[in-house]
């Protein structure tokens, strides 16, 4: 006899064959399997901080050193890493859709970038990207992903001890007016980005099948899209090792592991429509 699972698997793919714009939501659980740590479970410390203490203007204000250091960290960590099979089950998707004249498109909270090293094209990233640096001064906002991003980073960013401080004319600079950047990331209590909105609102008007991995549903806006389409009844699939605050309004709630469940979801090549 078929499982539960098997059955919403099966229910859920039938949703899928028929819709015309599927909109994917992804969270730091997308990466978890690539072996970058999530924000609020274990490994989410970077010495005895949270994210929620280090991605912040008054983090930065305070010390650019030491926020330089947490992001430099992880700029280093991400390039050792590799996108995992689900974020190849939906680039693959997204191809699939594309060939068909249907839309398939991924709002992803993630900065590590590994969507797009897995080929999604159709992306939008609210949160910005790890390799992106905007000036402090003249705004100007450039691509970065030299390796260290400045000679007085290398060797530092160890998530033990408590470096001195790097002087702030040693850190990262802009290559227009050389004063100080910053990562090109939307830190807590700063706004998304107009553009990114608009585009995001466009997907939500579109959309007739939301999916949504990996993510803890906490953080807004992105927190809200769930509850945005629940009351349009637009179908809901949430993929997560646990539950969220968008679990009870989902339709299907898939428990386990991204890079286990979403290429059962999403692949071609299943044939059980
Ligand atoms: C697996 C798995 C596996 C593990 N498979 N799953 C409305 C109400 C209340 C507050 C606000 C509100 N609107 C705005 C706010 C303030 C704030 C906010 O939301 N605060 C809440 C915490 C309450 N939002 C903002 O400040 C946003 N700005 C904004 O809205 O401006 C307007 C405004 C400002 C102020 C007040 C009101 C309006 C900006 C938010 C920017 C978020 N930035 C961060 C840091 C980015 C920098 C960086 O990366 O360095 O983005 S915070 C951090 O959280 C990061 C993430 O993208 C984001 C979301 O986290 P995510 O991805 O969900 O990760 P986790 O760790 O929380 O969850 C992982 C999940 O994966 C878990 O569920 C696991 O179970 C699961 N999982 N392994 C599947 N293998
Ligand atoms: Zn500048």
């Amino acid at each position: 006899m078929a499982s539960s699972t098997t059955v919403k698997i099966a229910e859920f793919r039938r949703l899928l064959s028929h819709a015309h714009s599927v909109l994917v939501l992804t969270g730091a659980g997308i990466s978890a399997e690539s072996g970058i740590p999530t924000f609020r479970g274990a490994g989410g410390l970077w010495r005895q901080f949270k994210a929620t203490d280090l991605a912040t203007q008054t983090a930065f204000a305070r010390s650019p050193s030491l926020v330089w250091e947490f992001y430099h960290y992880r700029r280093e960590l991400v390039r050792t890493k590799q996108p995992n099979k689900a974020h190849i089950a939906l680039a693959k998707a997204e191809k699939q859709f594309e060939k068909e004249g249907k839309r398939f498109n991924v709002i992803t909270q993630n900065v590590d970038g590994l969507h797009r090293r897995a080929g999604t094209k159709n992306l939008i990233e609210m949160h910005g990207n790890l390799f992106m640096v905007q000036c402090t001064l003249c705004q100007f906002i450039e691509e970065n992903d030299s390796s260290p991003i400045c000679e007085s980073l290398r060797n530092r960013g160890s998530p033990d001890g408590n470096p001195p401080e790097i002087d702030e004319k040693d850190l990262p600079r802009c290559t227009k007016c050389k004063s100080l950047v910053r990562p090109h990331i939307v830190w807590f209590g700063e706004h998304i980005w107009n553009d990114v909105l608009e585009k995001i609102q466009k997907e939500i008007q579109l959309c007739d099948l939301f999916i949504v991995i990996g993510t803890s549903s906490v953080v807004y806006p992105a927190a809200g899209y769930a509850s945005i389409l629940a009351e349009r009844n637009i179908p809901i699939a949430e993929v997560n090792i646990e539950t969220t605050p968008s679990t009870s309004i989902a339709t299907y709630h898939f428990h386990g592991p991204a890079a286990q469940i979403i290429p059962q979801l999403l692949s071609a090549n299943l044939n059980n429509e």
